[in-house]
């Protein structure tokens, strides 16, 4: 990492790229370039932001641009770039439009910044860092997809609303897909060390996992436009601290595996050590016949996805 001042790009200056650009700056983390395809929309967020930095007493740089040279020399690029699902759009639509814009964002944005640890957030999350794996060439220790520390987020939530201790208490385990295929391990989801199991009965856990499940659905069903975006950007900002800062923290990614868990050459969430060359090691538990099964579920929906976007070209 070069000496002196850090630099973040955002790519998507929408409700979670402008949101973790503002996290970021306001973390004292790094300089943000906050870059959009429309004209005026990176350079107005970042403007408001950089406005508001004498207020929040830091002099980090918030700067908006349609220019891929201005991203130059980034040592971390977050993507959030891309559409939402649309009426009548079907899951494999999206993927096909998402997989355009990460290929072309990301593609540009590496060019620049070949050193760079690349973060994915743009949906359906797991087959975005497929997609980016492929048009950077990147080791697998710098395309990294954000949806594991989200997930055990919300579940951390639910469990500290449920038993009422404080949310910083609970640690929670989750593996696989983003939502619908996540994998959360209560055996190895704490309150302040003490196993999940010994607090709650096995119903009261089920229904938490299920919510956590259904998390973003249930904030977009009550938005009614758009999709959560506060905590996503949190999320953002753990990885990238860890990122910028070596500080190694053990968080549930979305990377590439070869072998690990027993799956090899899909992208499924798993927890990694994150540092400064993004990710260090994935550390590998045993699992339950039950647990395996469920993570090999997970990964053969990433294997269905990435089998559309083969097809596709
Ligand atoms: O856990 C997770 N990984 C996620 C993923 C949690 C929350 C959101 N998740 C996904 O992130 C969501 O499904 C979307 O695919 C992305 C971004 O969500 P956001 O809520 O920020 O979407 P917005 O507000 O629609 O912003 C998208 C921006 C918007 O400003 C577009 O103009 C821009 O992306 N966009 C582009 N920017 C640059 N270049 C290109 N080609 C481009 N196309 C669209």
């Amino acid at each position: 990492m070069a000496v002196g001042r850090r630099k973040v790009t955002v790519i998507g200056a929408g409700n979670v790229g402008a949101t973790a650009a503002q996290r970021i700056a306001e973390a004292r983390l790094a300089d943000v370039c906050l870059i959009d395809v429309v004209e005026g929309l990176p350079q107005g967020k970042a403007l408001d932001l950089a406005e508001a930095a004498p207020l929040h007493y830091h002099d980090f740089a918030v700067r908006g641009t349609n220019d891929y040279a201005d991203t130059t020399g980034s040592d971390v690029i977050v993507v959030t770039a891309g559409l939402a699902r649309q009426p009548g759009m079907s899951r494999d639509d999206l993927l096909l439009k998402n997989s355009g814009i990460v290929r072309s964002v990301v593609g540009k944005a590496v060019e620049r910044s070949p050193e760079a640890v690349v973060v994915l957030v743009t949906n359906p999350l797991d087959a975005m860092v497929h997609v980016a794996l492929d048009v950077t060439g990147f080791p697998r220790e710098r395309v990294i997809g954000m949806a594991g520390v989200l997930d055990s987020a919300r579940f951390r939530t639910f469990i500290a609303e449920e038993l009422g201790v404080s949310a910083t208490d609970v640690s929670a385990f989750v593996l696989g897909g983003h939502g619908d295929s996540m994998v959360p391990l209560p055996r190895f989801s704490t309150v302040a060390g003490i196993p999940l199991p010994e607090l709650l009965s096995p119903e009261r856990i089920e229904a938490l996992v299920q919510r956590t499940r259904n998390g973003g659905a249930e904030v977009v069903a009550l938005l009614k436009s758009g999709s959560a975006f506060y905590a996503p950007a949190s999320s953002v900002l753990h990885m990238v601290d860890s990122i910028l800062n070596d500080r190694k923290r053990v968080l549930p990614c979305a990377v590439l595996l070869k072998g690990e868990y027993g799956i090899d050459g899909l992208v499924v969430g798993v927890p990694v050590v994150l540092g400064a060359g993004g990710m260090e090691r994935i550390i590998e538990i045993k699992l339950t016949a039950e647990e395996r099964a469920e993570l090999k579920a997970s990964a053969d929906s990433v294997r269905g996805l990435v089998d559309t976007l083969k097809a596709s070209v």
